[in-house]
């Protein structure tokens, strides 16, 4: 009979950490958030939140104060582990970056206990499971493992990699189902127990950690793939003269035909990352996939040129005038809709590169931000929508925010990435 997890601690409190630990003390756990950014400890423990994530904040609030959720920078003993740290790319190559997960792993490892459960929840690289149940083993010779002790070890490992989108974590960490998978079965089986305390779907166990992170990569990929041919269809069609979401509305008509949008790019931490480690771990197979990857790399370029050509046609019609006299006007800088996360941003690094090489203004109608300090040290001004109608030359959408489909478009020159303009 295995014990019942009580108290769980969860390694990293960012975007799945902290929702994820805000979820098991809704249910009534002991939850120990760990996190290296004591300002970040500091905000959960007053009850608030340092990321936005909608409904998380009130989850978090009462968490807190009915005494189930706690943060702190240093781990202490409890029976399950949740480990949820980035885990980057490195340099030109982009071979993963497991430093994270080593940290995290070497500062649970002296406060383990024989019968606790050790989850890899981040999204990771084939054999990462393994690596840090080693790593674990390492700072731990007192204790027995998975890979060396099986079925009998005194600490159970499993991956479980998150799968929720930005802006519906809430929702989707009830609602999708969960991939589990244990380096033992008995490894499993208590995985998929303490996701049971929240999930309301299938926990479905895979035949190991290897298969549970390849299928995570395997999701993120596949959405890559389709976005780089609805970019690369884009690319076509400017030079076909054919409009690109009218071609994939029609196509898309047929039942088994499911094409995603173009846009200037593919940001967030996820998409744009994880298909690189499967590239890492079989780069003469993996072809498509790091296509994919380079199709989607090149957009932003592609929308930079755009602009130039926006630039040049402006002023053929407007004589006398130079570059220094037209006004850019860019909307959306978050890396999608209706979130106002801005981290590997192609909206925020096409607005930067453009800042930096246009001579003329740079406006930009960002509805979700207020932080304006980093943006206005960038030459980038932050004004509203109409205030942007009416001062630019050249209207550039680049992300299809909600408030924007509901506004009168621009009338004169326009770059639109999203089709949001093209009634
Ligand atoms: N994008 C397009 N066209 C589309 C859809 C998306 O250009 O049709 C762009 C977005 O604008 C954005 C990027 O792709 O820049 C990624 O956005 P997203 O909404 O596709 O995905 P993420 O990164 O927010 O979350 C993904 C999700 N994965 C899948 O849907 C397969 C989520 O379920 C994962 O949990 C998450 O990655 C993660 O953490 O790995």
């Amino acid at each position: 009979m295995e014990t019942q997890i009580k108290k769980i601690s969860i390694i990293g409190l960012g975007y799945i950490g902290l929702p994820t630990a805000a979820m098991f003390a809704s249910r009534k756990i002991e939850v120990v958030g760990v996190d290296v950014n004591q300002t970040a400890v500091d905000t959960i423990n007053r009850g608030e939140i340092h990321i936005v994530e909608p409904d998380l904040d009130m989850v978090v609030h009462a968490a807190v104060n009915e005494g189930y959720l706690r943060a702190t920078t240093k781990p202490e003993p409890a029976q399950a582990f949740l480990i949820a740290v980035p885990t980057p790319f490195k340099g030109q190559d982009h071979t993963p970056d497991l430093s994270y997960i080593e940290a995290a792993a070497k500062a649970v490892a002296p406060v383990l206990e024989k019968d606790n459960l050790v989850i890899l929840e981040s999204t990771s690289p084939i054999g990462a499971t393994e690596t840090m149940a080693g790593w674990l083993a390492e700072a731990r010779p007192d204790l027995s493992f998975p890979q060396d002790a099986g079925e009998a070890s005194d600490i159970q490992v499993a991956h479980c990699p998150e799968r929720v989108l930005p802006g519906k974590v809430m929702q989707e960490l009830i609602a999708n189902d969960r991939v589990i998978g244990g380096m033992t079965p008995k490894c499993s089986k208590r995985a998929a127990a303490l996701y049971k305390t929240f999930v309301t779907a299938e926990c479905v166990i895979a035949s190991g950690p290897r298969v549970a992170e390849m299928a995570k990569l395997t999701e993120n990929s596949f959405r890559d793939v389709n976005i780089a041919f609805a970019n690369e269809l884009s690319l076509i069609c400017d030079q076909l003269g054919i409009d690109v979401w009218e071609l994939i509305s029609l196509a898309n008509r047929h039942p088994r035909v499911n094409i995603l949008q173009p846009g200037p790019g593919v940001g967030g931490h996820c998409i744009a990352v994880d298909p690189w480690f499967i590239v890492a771990s079989a780069p003469e197979q993996a072809r498509l996939i790091r296509t994919a990857r380079e199709v989607n790399d090149s957009k932003p370029k592609w929308v930079l040129d755009q602009v130039q050509a926006a630039i040049g046609a402006h002023l053929m019609k407007n004589a006398g005038k130079t570059a220094a006299d037209v006004t850019i006007a860019i909307y959306g800088l978050a890396f999608k809709p209706d979130i106002d996360d801005m981290r590997e941003s192609p909206a925020l690094a096409i607005t930067r590169a453009l800042a930096s090489s246009h001579p003329g203004r740079v406006l930009a109608v960002e509805p979700n931000v207020t932080e304006t300090e980093q943006l206005l040290s960038d030459g980038i001004f932050l004004t509203g929508y109409d205030n942007a109608l009416q001062q630019a030359d050249i209207h550039v959408a680049l992300v299809d925010h909600a408030p924007f489909r509901a506004a009168t478009p621009p009338t004169n020159m326009i770059v639109d990435t999203r089709g949001i303009w093209r009634r």
